[in-house]
């Protein structure tokens, strides 16, 4: 095994909402860079698939299906891979949704359906990583944060109250858990080409202020999240906590 700084060889990472997407993304850059990976989705149809095409591009990946915001599903998926020895190293809370809609339309369902996945989720599955991580003394979480962590825009208020949140939670799980050894930071992209932002990369008006609005004036990659996420996974980052390390190609920094 060789011990280089980003070398994630031995480690086992669980990523959210890993079947696509970003957390597809960032998957596939920790499995390339040695981690076995725990791929999860809220379908198992959706997940064996993406398990199925990592393990024929040579990852070492298996699946494990909860929804995010069941907390039953989650304590019995962490109860189970204790059973079978899996030590869970590196977490990244990454399962997110989207759901536009102007203050003042928004229902109180949907103002909490974002907020629970997108952000009571990663406390939830948070603290069952680290309950098992503190004991083993070390362990890495990387939260996904957005650039509505730190600043607002209309129409997706609860997304932008959630990803404030992460942004927070990241400090809070750093001041009670970097005491034993475990580094929980955050990534925050910036516009990037998923799903989840079909309609905005689809709308000319919105696709032409990303690209006015972004000094590298482009729309972002998610495997350009990977290196970043490599980092924040390896024993590179040991003296890194509670940051927030935006992935935006410079649109935090302008006005
Ligand atoms: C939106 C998008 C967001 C952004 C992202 C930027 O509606 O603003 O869907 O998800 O892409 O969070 O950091």
């Amino acid at each position: 095994m060789s011990t280089t700084l980003f070398d994630l060889s031995g480690r086992t990472a669980l990523i959210t909402g890993s079947s696509r997407g970003l957390g597809r993304a960032i998957a596939e850059g920790l499995g390339r860079a040695g981690a076995r990976l725990l791929i999860n989705g809220t379908t198992t149809v959706g997940v064996n698939a993406a398990v199925a095409e990592m393990q024929s591009s040579g990852l070492n990946a298996e699946g494990v299906v909860f929804n995010v915001t069941d907390e039953a599903a989650i304590v019995s998926a962490f109860n189970a891979l204790d059973a079978r020895d899996i030590a869970v190293d590196i977490l990244v809370n990454n399962a997110g949704i989207q759901f536009r809609k102007p203050m003042v339309d928004l229902d109180t369902a949907d103002w909490q359906r974002v907020i629970d996945v997108n952000l009571t989720s990663a406390f939830v599955i948070g603290r069952e990583a680290a309950r098992r991580m503190i004991p083993r003394g070390h362990g890495k979480i990387i939260n996904i944060g957005s650039l509505t962590s730190a600043l607002a825009r209309a129409t997706v208020a609860p997304y932008t109250v959630a990803k404030g949140g992460i942004k927070l939670l990241t400090q809070a799980m750093t001041a009670e858990w970097a005491i034993h050894g475990i580094q929980a930071n955050a990534i925050g992209p910036g516009y990037m080409l998923t799903d989840m932002n079909e309609a905005l990369i689809n709308n000319p008006d919105f696709d032409a202020w990303v690209k006015g609005r972004t000094p590298a004036k482009r729309w972002g990659k998610p495997e350009e999240l990977v290196g970043t996420a490599v980092f924040l996974a390896s024993s590179a980052s040991n003296y890194v906590s509670g940051q927030i390390i935006y992935v935006d190609g410079g649109m935090i920094s302008v006005l």
